[in-house]
């Protein structure tokens, strides 16, 4: 067994054992309740799930493991070349609720290294794909070819007990966190650069590995890799990726299955493809005035995108009420190293704007800007400028808490998730019955 695998069942194995006693003693505490506005809208601010890996607040933001992004810059190992975070540390993080020191981390790089190699019907099958098929499809098709190489699977056909699901599951993790930076640079390079593609260097880390294969050797992209990859990978359980790799995973659909089920909804522009949608958008405005636009101008932008009956992408957010942490990070990143970008300006007049502007509609509950708002700009300043590829990027990084919650999920024995569903004519049965009992109390 590998160190982290045995760090990893230490920690497990005793909560598993935890939770179900706290199912038994106190399992009739009442957690909240909801409303027929939230079962219209999608079940927001209801507990449904139980995820370990991280929890999002909506004045705050994200806490991984009880650590807020700041705290994580500082403390998290770094990387040799510069001080932003290995996502290796983050994983580590994720898995067993420590913070790693940098022979953790390494030995992550390690085994991520011994698991990287990609069977060749995979690439066979990209290859196959028409030129036009999105990254985010061809994505999301490549984890699903890669299933054949399922422990899980291939376990549970030969007849496995509940209480081991989690070791095989472990394995998938490591295997498939370890394969999709390969991955997602060959579709890159096949659908960008003419399908000429880089080896992997063992010499460099995950991310910095990554920003290799995709044909990036600048020193300061590997840094924003580094940062990239550790910031997306988790928003507690509830955001479509996550949920849906847990929902899919709680059938015992092993980890290939429910990775490609949670890109999908990743893909979505509402989600993850805001990473794109964003880029494009300010692209189209700085492409209609010729250049920086004035404050003016970007109101007038704003407003005939409302008009047209679509959304701001990278603004908004169904749980988060302030600035995304994640997109202060990246603001923070983009002063540090890119201060005088022309898209930089621009995204820092549109943070001055859009909120005022989206405040003004007396709908959106959340005005200010989200995670995507910022990455593709800085995508875009180092050369990587075919936005269509930004949500694999997402995906990369995402996998990382998604699978580490699905391993968390068998090893403390989550069964099938079954919510209940009713039908409009319920609902109002519902309130005619409670508005004649009223009326007769009355
Ligand atoms: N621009 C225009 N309208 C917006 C808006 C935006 N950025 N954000 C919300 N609204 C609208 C909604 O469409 C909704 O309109 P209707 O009542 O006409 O249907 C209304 O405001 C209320 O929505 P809400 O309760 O504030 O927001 P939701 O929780 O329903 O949706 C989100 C959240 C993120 C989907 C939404 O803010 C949005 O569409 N943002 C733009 C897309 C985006 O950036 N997505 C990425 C989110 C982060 C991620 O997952 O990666």
């Amino acid at each position: 067994m590998d160190k982290l695998k045995d760090k990893f069942a230490s920690k497990a194995m005793p909560m598993a054992e935890q939770t179900r006693k706290l199912v038994k003693e106190h399992g009739e505490i009442v957690l909240g309740q909801y409303t027929i506005e939230q079962v219209y809208s999608g079940m927001k601010g209801m507990i449904g799930m139980i995820t370990e890996t991280s929890k999002l607040d909506a004045e705050e933001g994200i806490r991984f493991r009880g650590y807020s992004i700041p705290e994580l810059r500082e403390k998290l190992p770094v990387s040799k070349e510069g001080p932003e975070p290995l996502p290796e540390g983050i994983f580590y993080l994720l898995l067993t609720g420590e913070i790693p020191t940098l022979e953790e981390v390494i030995n992550v790089n390690n085994e991520w290294m011994k698991r990287a190699n990609v069977p060749k019907h995979v690439f066979d099958m990209l290859d196959m794909l028409p030129a036009k098929t999105h990254p985010m499809t061809q994505f999301s098709m490549a984890i699903m070819a890669l299933q054949t190489e399922s422990v899980f699977a291939q376990k549970y056909r030969e007849g496995m007990n509940k209480k081991e699901y989690w070791d095989p599951m472990y394995e998938d993790i490591m295997n498939l966190i370890a394969r999709l930076p390969r991955i997602a640079a060959y579709i890159y390079r096949k659908t960008y650069k003419d399908g000429i593609h880089i080896e992997p260097n063992p010499k460099l880390d995950w991310a910095g590995n990554f920003a290799h294969m995709l044909g990036y050797e600048a020193l300061d992209f590997r840094k924003l890799m580094r940062l990239y990859l550790t910031i997306h990978v988790d928003h507690e359980g509830g955001n479509v990726s996550a949920h849906t790799t847990h929902l899919v995973g709680s059938a015992l659909s092993d980890a290939y299955l429910s990775l490609a089920a949670g890109m999908n909804g990743l893909a979505g522009p509402l989600h993850g493809l805001a990473a794109q949608e964003v880029a494009r958008w300010i692209l189209d405005l700085r492409e209609e005035f010729n250049g920086v636009p004035t404050k003016e101008q970007i109101a007038e932008f704003i407003k005939k995108t409302l008009a047209e009956g679509r959304v701001i992408p990278g603004y908004g957010h169904a749980v988060l009420r302030k600035t995304d942490p994640r997109y202060t990070a990246q603001q923070e990143f983009a002063k540090a190293n890119m201060a005088d970008d022309e898209l930089f300006k621009i995204v820092q007049l549109l943070y001055e704007v859009t909120p005022e502007i989206l405040k003004s509609t007396g709908k959106i509950k959340n005005p200010w800007p989200n995670v995507d708002a910022h990455s593709g700009i800085l995508l875009i300043h180092y050369g990587l400028t075919e936005y269509d590829f930004y949500t694999v990027l997402f995906g990369v990084s995402r996998a990382i808490g998604v699978l580490t919650s699905l391993l968390w999920d068998r090893a403390l024995g989550v069964p099938i998730e079954r919510p209940g569903s009713v039908t409009t004519e319920w609902i109002l049965n519902k309130i005619k019955k409670e508005t004649s009992e009223a009326e007769a109390k009355a």
